[in-house]
């Protein structure tokens, strides 16, 4: 098969308020998806493109819009609980449950995935590239499991059910993170096509986690290449499987910086060239809304000239971390 690259990269765009609104004009017909991060439910595009606000408050804006754009024309569709957006190559999704509750989270979590797998095979994007989880109260535990743990059972549970295997090269890259309000949220991108999984060796991969973290391990890679595009998952201090530098930002941003560098190196021997960081968004997910300043320093020297940095508050999926940082890069000239 000849590979067309440009044909199956997604391009990222993002606009604080109502700067979106050229975008979508100016990439309408072509629109896979787009996400709203903000504290207030900021405006919807006007169409049936999937939509997805994220209740968390971001800094330097009342919202930040991330408009994710194909190639090529795509078809929508929309029911009330999820909608689609598909190009030939790529589909983009997202599904959303009403909070199943602390004891039901599992089942929750097992039926969202169970719709989201039904979905690739009845399109026929069997290769499910890079999801988003999202609900409230990620760190809680009422039930006797912490809310994070509970929807990892469910998470891994589909995958087996829907017969997808968990192994080298077939999870797909992630972020899980804890909203304000509202159910489970799950954002997917999907393919005709694998895309290439990048894993971390400085990190043990986290479908191969310890019980300690959790009855069933959580199913994603630290990253994915996508035509020419490498989209990074959600990147913590986190090394082999334990958290690192409890309760320090600054040298837990440290670790991040490494895990990201040599996931950047991992994406390199799989052919990805970087060049500068013009190409380069990034999402910065804050548990402490104090951390901004520190964090910010921090950033704007480690990425200078990146293309767009978002700061979001948070809850990061493991009660002892602080900050988790999400990228999608796209070297310039692709
Ligand atoms: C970690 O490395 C930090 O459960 O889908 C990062 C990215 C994290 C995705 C997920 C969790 C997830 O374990 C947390």
């Amino acid at each position: 098969m000849i590979m067309d690259n440009a044909r199956s990269t997604p391009r990222l765009f993002c606009a604080p308020g109502p700067g979106f609104r050229s975008l979508l004009e100016e990439y309408a017909g072509r629109i896979l998806g787009v996400f709203a991060y903000g504290a207030c439910k900021p405006e919807p595009p006007p169409s049936d493109v999937p939509f997805a606000w994220i209740p968390m408050p971001v800094f330097e804006a009342e919202a930040w819009y991330e408009v994710w754009v194909s190639a090529q024309a795509v078809t929508l569709r929309r029911a009330p609980d999820r909608s689609l957006a598909c190009d030939g190559e790529l589909l983009f999704g997202t599904v959303v449950l009403d909070d199943p509750g602390d004891d039901a989270l599992d089942a929750g979590a097992f039926a969202l995935y169970s719709i989201l797998f039904d979905t690739l095979d009845r399109e026929g994007y069997p290769a499910l590239l890079r999801v988003w989880n999202y609900f409230p109260r990620i760190n809680e535990d009422t039930s006797g499991t912490e809310r994070y743990r509970a929807f990892n059972v469910g998470r891994h549970e589909a995958f087996c059910s829907k017969g997808r295997v968990i192994a080298e090269g077939a999870v797909p890259a992630a972020c899980a993170l804890g909203t304000r309000q509202g159910g489970l949220q799950v954002c997917f991108l999907a393919g005709k096509v694998p895309g290439t999984v990048i894993e971390n060796p400085r990190q043990v991969n986290a479908y191969r986690y310890p019980s300690d973290f959790g009855p069933r391990s959580p199913t994603f890679s630290r990253g994915i290449l996508v035509g020419d595009a490498l989209l990074i998952s959600g990147t913590a201090s986190i090394v082999g499987s334990e958290s690192m530098h409890p309760g320090d930002v600054a040298l837990q941003v440290d670790e991040t910086l490494r895990n990201l560098k040599t996931v950047v190196e991992q994406a390199g021997t799989r052919g990805f060239d970087t060049g500068d960081h013009a190409g380069l968004h990034l999402n910065v997910y804050l548990r402490r809304p104090g951390d901004y300043p520190i964090v910010r320093r921090m950033l704007d020297r480690a990425f200078e000239g990146a293309r767009h940095v978002a700061y979001i508050v948070a809850d990061v999926c493991r009660a002892d971390l602080l900050v988790e940082i999400e990228a999608f890069w796209l070297p310039q000239g692709k």
